[in-house]
């Protein structure tokens, strides 16, 4: 008598009946939201430039040209980010202008 060892299929030769299912675990995406900044008749142009540094990480040629951008088209979004980022990037732009005594909005909208 042949004894054969018991795999890890319970198989006591060489066939395997295992199936190999491969798991795909659901990785969905966390939505992302635009955050845009509005224009209007009397934030100094100085002040638009100095947030976009300040709050959005970007350089003065950059910012210098969204804020134009703004100025002309009458809103830009100024970055994508996840819905806690953007709301503290909406929280930290309306309270400074806000401190500064100037109107700007800043508001954000899912992608
Ligand atoms: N329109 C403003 C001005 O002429 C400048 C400005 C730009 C205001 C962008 C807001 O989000 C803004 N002083």
């Amino acid at each position: 008598m042949i004894i054969q060892p018991i795999t890890a299929a319970g198989n006591a030769d060489d066939t395997d009946d295992s199936v190999v299912v491969e798991v795909r675990p659901e990785t969905r995406k966390p939505p992302l939201y635009k955050v845009l900044l509005l224009n209007d008749d009397y934030t100094p142009m100085e002040f638009v430039v100095l947030i976009l540094e300040r709050f959005f990480g970007l350089n003065h040629a950059q910012s210098f040209e969204i804020m134009l951008t703004v100025h002309k088209k009458g809103l830009a979004v100024v970055g994508v980010f996840s819905h806690e980022i953007a709301e503290t990037k909406v929280g930290q732009v309306m309270d400074f202008a806000r401190r500064h005594q100037h109107p700007l909005q800043c508001t954000m909208e899912k992608e």
